[in-house]
């Protein structure tokens, strides 16, 4: 068993990142800041006494590499980050601060940690507008938001580093992730638990644009064992590889299957698109299944319904498909 560094240890996929790693048996050193990682999503977690917690940012390089030295971690899965599409255009900064930055400082102290694999969350968000779907791997590389942009950068620097010092760089990206501990609460949280609350409150649903827009969703708990897999599989080279389940639903479609589990039909208002906003993305898992062994295999009807009766409002069942 190993001993593995989560950064985002708080937030929604690293909470359950933490947990995957727990279930299997290896020692988690969780760090967060809680700008926007919440202590409610440790509870389980907090119990184990294999997992410690350390509140830091990961931009703070001195504390960071006084954790890497006393964690002795065999990999570390980075995904401290802004989130966000709209509040990297709102606030770019931020964003290069916390999404290049912040990648720099965990490069150079997982480096003198002696750390032998780092798992990057990258996204979708780097390819742009103008991929052939499903979109591969080798498709070219055109961020619209400052939030691609750094998940783009931050590729290249860990990838540099890997080709400089021999660490095993993964880069996950993750498309479109949805499930349980999503923040509902900001105008920039993904658009299920959007739709999830607004159904919930019986208030309508926003759609930014004409909702013919596509996306790929896969369930949080197939990307902790994608994260789980990188960090822990023995002989993976560096490399990138999508996250994603190769299905392409429409907003529109989305509003259908969230209605149908609730039980209600959500009424839809219509507003203009948001800049930076990508067409469609779907993308080919065939990488991540032919190098982590990963299926996504938690179908959007199935994912959805547990993801919604875990909000403990909607009555399980009755429209509700099974897992
Ligand atoms: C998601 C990720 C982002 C990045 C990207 C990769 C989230 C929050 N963001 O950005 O981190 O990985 O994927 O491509 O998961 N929308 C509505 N109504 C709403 C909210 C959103 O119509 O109430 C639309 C939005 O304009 C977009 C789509 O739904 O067309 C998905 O939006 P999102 O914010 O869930 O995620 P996205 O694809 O911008």
């Amino acid at each position: 068993m190993s001993t593995i560094l989560v950064t985002g240890a708080a937030g929604f996929i690293g909470s359950h990142t933490v947990d995957a790693l727990l279930a299997e048996g290896h020692t988690v050193v969780g760090i967060d800041n809680f700008r926007t990682g919440q202590r409610a999503n440790l509870a389980a977690a907090g119990q184990n006494a294999r997992f410690i917690l350390h509140e830091a940012d990961v931009t703070d390089a001195l504390r960071l590499q006084a954790i890497l030295q006393a964690a002795r971690a065999e990999a570390v899965i980075h995904l401290a980050a802004l989130v966000s599409v709209p509040e990297s255009i709102e606030n770019p900064e931020e964003n290069f601060r916390l999404n290049v930055y912040g990648t720099q400082c965990i490069a150079d102290a997982a480096r003198r940690g002696g750390v032998k694999r780092i798992v990057f969350a990258s996204s979708a968000a780097v390819y742009g507008n103008d991929s052939v779907e499903p979109i591969g791997e080798d498709a070219p590389c055109a961020p619209r938001s400052p939030y691609g942009a750094a998940k783009l950068a931050s590729e290249i620097l860990l990838l540099g580093e890997s080709r400089s010092y021999g660490t095993v760089v993964r880069c996950q990206r993750y498309f479109n992730v949805y499930g349980p501990r999503q923040d509902p609460r900001s105008p920039y949280s993904g658009v299920i638990s959007l739709f999830a609350e607004r159904c919930l409150a019986r208030q309508p649903l926003r759609i930014y644009g004409d909702g013919r827009q596509t996306r790929d969703f896969v369930a949080v708990r197939d990307v902790a064992r994608a994260n789980l897999l990188a960090a822990t599989r023995p002989g993976l080279p560096s490399g990138v590889a999508n996250i994603c389940t190769g299905r392409r639903t429409s907003l529109n479609e989305l509003v259908g299957i969230v209605g149908g589990i609730a039980g209600a039909t959500p009424a839809v208002a219509y507003e203009s698109s948001r800049p930076g906003d990508i067409r469609d993305s779907v993308g080919n898992p065939q990488k991540a299944r032919d190098e982590l062994g990963l299926t996504a295999e938690t179908s959007l009807e199935a994912g959805l319904s547990y993801y919604l009766t875990s909000l403990g409002e909607f009555p399980a069942g009755s429209n509700a498909p099974t897992a």
